[in-house]
């Protein structure tokens, strides 16, 4: 978790828009204010034996923090009657290729948003911006993962006039994502062919957390000698109360199941 890999600290972060009505508008944020843990890292320094139970103290308030803010993006989710799902996996396990697909066909059926996460660069962002799809980029600078407040500040850029589906594609990370609810109805995990059959081994956390787990690259699985049943086999042990969609965002196989998927989870208007 991200207070034992040294992340879980305030860090200053960067929105930046790609939306039809306002190309390229830039919006810096504020530095945000020191955390509590640099404060008192000094301290621990210096009288080492307190720092385990300090250390639990931080991230609890840390995450109570986040959650708070996380409420508050569920109810505006909700009230705005857009479903919101966190797309979280390892670095280039196929998060952008996916949503490139997804919003060019079903987001022609119901008009969707992107707020994606990376440490530098808009790459995802601009691989993502349609005419037709309010995107935002969240630079975290050096954060593994999104928080809810960063979602809060690049929802609240864009313009979501007539907008179903908010699609989070949160940093390429397998751990530290899986503490940090970002107020989304649906957790969205993928694993790639590229991967390895046993990572829903090796990161259970975020696997357990999953409602849906997708299963990518399947047109590469054969020449990979990469093991779809081994695979399916360890994501069911794992996380049983996850729907299982195994697709392919080049071929386009099983990409009808995750649309049917999103259709049944559309909230009423
Ligand atoms: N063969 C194959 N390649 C894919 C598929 N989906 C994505 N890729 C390739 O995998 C690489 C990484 O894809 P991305 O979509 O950038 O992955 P990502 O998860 O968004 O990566 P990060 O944002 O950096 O974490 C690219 O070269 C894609 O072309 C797929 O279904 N099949
Ligand atoms: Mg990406």
């Amino acid at each position: 978790m991200c207070v034992d890999c040294g992340c879980g600290k305030s860090v200053p972060f960067g929105v930046k828009v790609l939306s039809v009505l306002a190309p390229g508008l830039l919006r810096s944020s504020a530095p945000a204010p020191a955390s509590a843990a640099a404060v008192d890292a000094g301290v621990m320094t210096v009288v080492p034996a307190p720092l385990t139970p300090l250390t639990v103290q931080v991230h609890t308030s840390l995450l109570a923090k986040n959650d708070d803010a996380a409420g508050r993006n569920r109810a505006q989710f909700v009230q705005r009657g857009m479903l919101a799902l966190n797309l979280v996996s390892s670095p280039g396990a196929g998060k952008t290729t996916l949503l490139s697909r997804t919003v060019d066909e079903f987001g022609r059926e119901h008009r969707c948003a992107v707020v994606v996460g990376d440490l530098e660069t808009d790459n995802d962002a601009r691989r993502l911006h349609r005419p037709h799809v309010p995107v935002a980029q969240i630079t975290t600078g050096s954060a593994c993962h999104l928080d809810a407040d960063m979602v809060a500040r690049g929802v609240g850029a864009l313009d979501l006039t007539g907008v179903r589906v908010m699609f989070i594609e949160n940093v390429g990370n397998l751990v530290c994502p899986a503490s940090f609810d970002l107020g989304e109805a649906v957790r969205v995990v993928l694993l790639s062919a590229t991967e390895g059959e046993d990572k829903p081994l090796k990161y259970p956390p975020i696997f357990k957390s999953a409602h849906v787990v997708l299963l990518t690259k399947i047109d590469v699985a054969e020449v990979l000698g990469f093991d779809c049943r081994a695979a399916i086999e360890n994501i069911r042990r794992v996380a049983p109360q996850a729907t299982l969609i195994p697709l392919s965002s080049r071929s386009g196989e099983g990409m009808a199941v995750w649309y049917d998927y999103l259709r049944q989870r559309l909230l009423p208007r």
